[in-house]
C-alpha cells in the first residue's frame, strides 16, 4: 500500500520517475537503429526500485495505464529531440515502448496514442509498441482489432519475449505486427547446443515467412552476436552492445557509431 501510494505521488509530481534508453543495433552494420524505453523509479528513501517490483504493483492497481501514458510521452519527446540531431538523409531511429495488458483493454487507448503523437509531433513510424504474447493472445480477436487501429495510425508493433508465452500459431499469422522479439532466454542458451540454436533459427524462419523482422534481446557476448549474425537476425539488443542508459548517455550515441 505504501509503495502504491508513493508511486502515485511520483507520477503526480513527475519527479523520481525517469526513463532509461537501451540501444538497439542493426546486426549487419552494428549501427544504431533505435532504443527501447525502460521505466525507472528512484524512490526518495528506498532508492532504485526495479520495474519487476513496481510494474506489478502498478498493474494490480490500474496505475499502469497512466504510467504507460507518461512513459509513451517521455519516449516521444525524446525521440523527437534525437531525430533532430541526426544527419539529414540518415535512416530515422525508432523508439520502442512497452505496453501492459491493461493499456490494451483501455477503451481510450488508441485516442491516447493519437493525442500523444500529435502533441509531441513525432512521426508515428518512429514509434514501436511492444506487447507480450500473452497480452495479445489473451483476448486475441479484440487485440487484433486494436492492433489494426494502432497500426492505422502509422506506428509499428512488435511481440515481446516471443517464445515464452502461449502463442497460437493460428493467430500469429493474422497479427498485424511488424516484428518479433526473441526472448533473451533463447538467446542466452544459443551457445550451449545446436538444439538451442535450432530454436532461434526456427523462430527467425517463421518470422521471415510471416513478413516480420526479428530483434534478438539479451545479447551478452560477441559469440551470441556472431551466432545471430550468421542467422541473419535483423536487430540486436543487450549488454554486449549497451545497457539501458540515462537519456544524456544514450543521446551521445545518436549520430555517432555505437
Ligand atoms: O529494465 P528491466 O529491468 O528494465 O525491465 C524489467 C521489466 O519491466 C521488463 O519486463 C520490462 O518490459 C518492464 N518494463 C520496463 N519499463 C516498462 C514500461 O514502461 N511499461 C511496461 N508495461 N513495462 C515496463
Ligand atoms: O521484458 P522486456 O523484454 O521488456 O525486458 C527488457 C529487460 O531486459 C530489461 O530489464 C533490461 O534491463 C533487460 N536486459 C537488456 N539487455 C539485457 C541483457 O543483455 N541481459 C540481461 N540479462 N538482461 C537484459
Ligand atoms: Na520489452
Ligand atoms: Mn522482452
Amino acid at each position: 500500500v505504501r509503495l502504491e501510494h508513493d508511486l502515485r505521488s511520483a507520477l503526480d509530481s513527475g519527479s523520481d520517475l525517469w526513463v532509461a534508453y537501451q540501444p538497439i543495433v542493426e546486426m549487419v552494420t552494428g549501427g544504431l537503429a533505435g532504443f527501447e524505453a525502460l521505466m525507472r523509479w528512484n524512490h526518495p528513501e528506498r532508492g532504485n526500485i526495479p520495474p519487476g517490483i513496481f510494474i506489478p504493483i502498478a498493474e494490480s492497481t490500474g496505475l499502469v495505464v497512466s504510467l504507460g501514458t507518461w512513459v509513451l510521452r517521455q519516449a516521444c519527446l525524446q525521440i523527437a529531440e534525437w531525430q533532430d540531431r541526426r544527419e539529414p538523409g540518415s535512416a530515422p531511429l525508432f523508439m520502442s515502448v512497452n505496453l501492459s495488458t491493461h493499456q490494451l483493454s483501455d477503451p481510450n487507448f488508441v485516442q491516447v496514442v493519437r493525442e500523444v503523437l500529435r502533441e509531441t509531433g513525432v512521426e508515428p513510424s518512429w514509434i514501436k509498441l511492444e506487447l507480450t504474447e500473452s497480452a495479445v493472445m489473451d483476448k486475441a480477436e479484440q487485440s487484433i482489432r486494436l492492433l489494426r487501429d494502432l497500426r492505422a495510425l502509422g506506428i509499428k508493433l512488435s511481440i515481446d519475449d516471443f517464445g515464452t508465452g502461449y502463442s497460437s500459431l493460428s493467430y500469429l499469422h493474422k497479427l498485424p505486427i511488424d516484428s518479433l522479439k526473441v526472448d533473451r532466454s533463447f538467446v542466452s542458451a544459443m551457445h550451449q547446443s545446436e538444439e538451442n540454436r535450432a530454436i532461434v533459427r526456427i523462430i527467425m524462419d517463421l518470422a521471415r515467412l510471416l513478413g516480420f523482422d526479428v530483434i534478438a534481446e539479451g545479447i551478452e557476448t560477441s559469440a551470441d552476436a556472431n551466432l545471430l549474425r550468421a542467422l541473419a537476425c535483423d536487430y540486436g539488443q543487450g549488454y554486449h552492445f549497451a545497457r539501458p542508459l540515462p537519456s544524456a548517455d544514450a543521446g551521445k550515441l545518436v549520430g555517432g557509431e555505437l
